[in-house]
């Protein structure tokens, strides 16, 4: 059974995880009405799988006795000035979100929620993944710089890229 402290922390990734498919999901949008049709396809993705990581808190809230609550979202941001915004803007927002997820962590010891706390475990794992790959992403936009062609071939690469780690792609 979940204290209402750690429910009330369980709901509050529920709402971040859906705030943060809503944002992916305005920028693959910007990104597709540039014709970026790769980089959309990717952050298409990313949403989904954000949307996934919150119906995964939703259910282990619901099983643990407690109940999962569905907030309203405020409007993600919808304008950017180029595609190395778009990623900044996205590591920034899930340094955010591993900020968040360790506040959960350190309440379940607090708390001595063991099982919570071995759920988070993928949260954390997952954070460490999302993050690395949004720094390489930017890493190869900050060489790319202006240059056209190699703008192209970025997108390109982003068309069959998963931004999930290997876990969850076995469908963890
Ligand atoms: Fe849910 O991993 Fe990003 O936010």
């Amino acid at each position: 059974m979940l204290s209402k402290k750690i429910e009330a922390a369980l709901n509050g990734q529920v709402a971040i995880e859906a705030m943060s498919s809503q944002a992916y999901l305005a920028m693959a949008s910007w990104a597709e009405n540039q014709g970026l049709s790769g980089t959309a396809a990717f952050l298409y993705r990313h949403s989904d799988e954000e949307r996934l990581h919150m119906l995964k808190l939703v259910k282990f809230i619901n099983e643990r006795g407690g109940r999962a609550v569905i907030s309203a979202l405020k409007q993600p941001g919808t304008n950017y000035s180029n595609i190395t915004d778009i990623f900044k803007t996205l590591f920034e927002h899930e340094t955010k979100v591993t900020n968040e997820i360790n506040k959960v962590v350190d309440l379940c010891l607090k708390e001595k929620d063991y099982t919570t706390h071995n759920f988070m475990q993928w949260y954390v794992g997952e954070q460490i993944e999302e993050e690395a790959l949004a720094r390489t992403l930017i890493d190869k936009l900050n060489l790319i710089g202006n240059d056209k062609g190699g703008l192209y071939l970025f997108d390109r690469d982003l068309e069959g890229m998963s931004s999930a780690p290997a876990d969850q792609k076995k469908g963890a």
